[in-house]
């Protein structure tokens, strides 16, 4: 007999507990999720379409508990237990990204839920990067960062324990559970007493402002977390409004009647007043904000190459991201070519697609006239349907602009690109997963349903 509670529900309560929190924290959050429920909530009044595609699909409950989070880790023993403490909740890291490219010293993956059903509970991920000490180019700074980091301890004594319980027996009693949760959300609390001195916060910050960030605490504190809208344009409009400012471009493909991949729009960091260590000097932090962010289909190889084939071609224009109106137009322009139109997609195997048996009647009319199965053909029926599967991970280029437009300053260290997935995935000991494998997997198990029921259904 297992009295275990289910890897979903702690992550789910995870995903309240950090919500509440941040609330707490940021109160411009509280505005932002505020925000995008109304936004949410007129888009499905004016859109009965989009409300029965999403409950077809068992996403319209999804929608208002879906958020992401970010955090920034310093040492490879920090992301590795990171790991283990994310899998109890059922999230697993998935891809892999390079930031290094925009001069972020930072690579990363995402530790979210990756089957179907665990997707449909709570989707909640965790984009965690890792500090590249590597990149900082003066070795007095890089050992005294690395000797500040090598003294924390980012986890409570009791988050370890119940990480390493859940290993050993397999879950977690109801009980063990709220602890956990409890205990996992203090790592990613806020911490006003910086661990440094003044005179360190600003060599840090000279070196890199996230350097400053990751270095100067005592823990990983979260730094934004993102509700999921169904009309970003909208609340990028309505951000101001509310009196949230925005920043200029929202990151991502144009706006599409088919949404693909994300796109993403944020408030700048906050300036939070902090302590310094030893004299106790005053001082201020700016690293936490807020972002906005809509989901549509996840790209297959050759739908991702074209974007960032496009999304190369309106950054090489010239001042990617700097003027608003300027820049939405060369994208809507440079994107024409990337089809909106789901037939096309789908044909064109540009966007990965869930199938699913729209008129169970017609099947069973179709499989007893003894033809075999032919999925084509089923669709031009309209027996079956395709439904785009919504991208579950991140955009490197959108993330690199969001760094970037949250650290303050014009700040463009620029760093080689430098991808190291190996370096990455051994200091989490382990693989991280191929996302773009995740979803071919997920369009294939629906076709394999839909074979079955056909089959089924044949004469013998
Ligand atoms: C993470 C930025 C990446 C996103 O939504 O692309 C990210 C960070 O600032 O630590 O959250
Ligand atoms: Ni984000």
């Amino acid at each position: 007999m297992s009295s275990f509670v289910n890897s979903d529900q702690i992550r789910d309560l995870f995903s309240q507990s950090m919500s509440a929190m941040y609330r707490q924290e940021v109160p411009q959050y509280g505005t932002l999720l505020e925000l995008v429920a109304d936004i949410n909530r007129a888009t499905l009044e004016r859109n009965p379409e989009l409300r029965q595609q999403l409950q077809e699909a068992g996403e319209l409950d999804r929608i208002d508990v879906e958020r992401h989070g970010a955090i920034r880790l310093g040492t490879p023993e920090e992301l590795a237990t990171m790991r283990r403490v994310f899998r109890v909740m059922g999230m697993h890291p998935v891809g892999y990204y390079d930031l290094s490219v925009a001069g972020v010293p930072v690579h990363a993956t995402a530790f979210r839920p990756v089957d179907d059903a665990a997707l449909r509970i709570n989707p909640f991920r965790v984009f965690t990067s890792l500090l590249r000490l590597e990149l900082i180019a003066d070795p007095a700074l890089r050992a005294q960062a690395q000797e500040i980091l090598a003294q924390r301890r980012i986890f409570t004594p009791r988050a370890l324990e119940l990480t390493r319980q859940c290993e050993l027996e397999g879950g977690l009693d109801a009980e063990q559970a709220a602890e956990f949760v409890h205990e996992a959300t203090q790592t990613f609390r806020w911490h006003s007493e910086a661990t440094v001195s003044h005179d360190t916060h600003q060599l840090l910050l000279a070196a890199h402002r996230l350097i400053a960030d990751v270095v100067s605490f005592k823990g990983p504190h979260i730094n934004h977390l993102t509700p999921r809208t169904l009309d970003i344009d909208a609340a990028q409009a309505e951000m101001p409004r509310r009196g949230v400012a925005a920043k200029d471009v929202v990151e991502g493909p144009p706006r599409r009647r088919h949404p693909i991949l994300l796109r993403q729009t944020s408030f700048k960091a906050l300036e939070e007043a902090i302590v310094f260590a030893g004299d106790g000097a005053a001082g201020a932090h700016t690293a936490r904000f807020g972002e906005i962010e809509q989901r549509g289909a996840a790209l297959t190889a050759a739908g991702r190459a074209l974007y960032d084939r496009l999304l190369g071609q309106v950054r090489s224009m010239g001042n990617a991201g700097s003027t608003g109106n300027d820049y939405e137009a060369r994208l809507t322009a440079v994107f024409a070519e990337f089809p909106d139109d789901l037939e096309a997609m789908r044909e064109q195997q540009l966007a990965f697609f869930r199938y699913a048996v729209r008129d169970p009647a017609a099947l069973a009319r179709a499989a007893a006239s003894g033809a075999g199965f032919d999925l084509a053909a089923l669709l031009r029926e309209h027996i079956v349907q395709a439904r785009p599967i919504i991208y579950e991970d991140f955009l490197p280029v959108s993330a690199a602009g969001i760094f970037q437009s949250n650290l303050g300053g014009a700040e463009q260290k620029s760093y080689a690109s430098n991808a190291a997935k190996e370096l990455f995935e051994a200091a989490l000991q382990a693989p991280v997963a191929d996302e773009i494998a995740l979803y071919a997997q997920s369009q294939q198990a629906s076709i394999d349903a839909v074979r079955s029921a056909y089959e089924a259904l044949q004469p013998a």
